[in-house]
């Protein structure tokens, strides 16, 4: 199951999914509390308790889960794995490349609020850029966008450039991380808006590399690798636009009763 509070997680599930083929995959996104970036980190925290919840009570014999939300990653990982014994991946910003990638030696954090300013992140940051400058930036906006580029094809390219004029990225960054799982979804006008000269890079390729490892390591019954693929199911705990045909769920944090 890859989880986010939106459909940013769904870049990261592509990825999954180009690796390994065979699988079955859900999609469940919260976005009753979409974005998660402006949420706290108690809350978040309870949110994915009621997620495991929620597994646990349908029954819906999960062999592994994807948070891929950085916010949620950098703020509840920790607490979320003591509560299952399904292995979890955390989706973080990709730091650790950027650095070995970066050539002008200054990158770029582009990540929601609650990820730039989450004590995880600083701490991926220390312990990964020796002699590299790091600049944080943080919006909201441009995940708003990536939804409604995902959901209504449509983008509107003044915003985003006002939302990019008002980040200010430094000139001097060469590799700009995308450290939201929404912002892969603007990866081209992003990159257009920087006439190509900042590489863009997201942590995709290198989930999907995980999980594929994990996977071969579970030893699974071949339930979940089945003859007939079932389709993706996504779940949600909010409505969306009918393009996504979506079971609509409540979650319910059994602490909180
Ligand atoms: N997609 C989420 C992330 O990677 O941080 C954030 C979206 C949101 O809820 N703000």
């Amino acid at each position: 199951m890859v989880f986010d509070s939106g459909i940013g997680g769904t870049t990261v599930l592509e990825h999954i999914q180009q690796s390994i083929p065979d699988a079955q995959y859900s999609y469940f996104m919260d976005n009753a509390l979409l974005p998660y970036g402006a949420q706290s980190q108690q809350t978040i925290i309870n949110r994915l308790c009621a997620l495991i919840h929620f597994i646990n009570q349908q029954a819906l014999n999960v062999d592994l889960i994807v948070i891929a939300c950085n916010t949620a990653s950098t703020s509840a990982l920790g607490a979320v794995r003591q509560i299952t014994t399904i292995p979890i991946v955390g989706v973080v910003p990709a730091i650790k490349p950027a650095a070995q990638l970066t050539q002008s030696k200054h990158i770029g954090l582009l990540a929601t609020p609650a990820t730039i300013s989450s004590p995880y992140t600083r701490t991926l940051i220390q312990e990964h850029t020796n002699n590299i400058a790091v600049s944080l930036y943080s919006s909201v906006e441009l995940v708003t966008l990536a939804e409604r580029l995902f959901f209504e094809q449509s983008l509107d390219t003044t915003k985003l450039h006002q939302e990019l004029d008002r980040l200010n990225i430094d000139q001097s960054i060469d590799v700009l991380v995308l450290g939201c799982t929404h912002f892969p979804i603007l990866a081209e006008p992003i990159s257009q808006y920087f006439n190509r000269k900042v590489q863009l890079l997201d942590s995709g390729a290198a989930i999907a590399k995980r999980v594929h490892y994990l996977i071969s390591q579970l030893n699974l019954t071949n339930n979940n690798i089945a003859d007939t693929k079932k389709p993706l199911q996504y779940y949600s705990t909010a409505s969306v636009s009918s393009k996504l045909a979506v079971k609509l769920v409540t979650l319910i944090d059994p602490a909180q009763n």
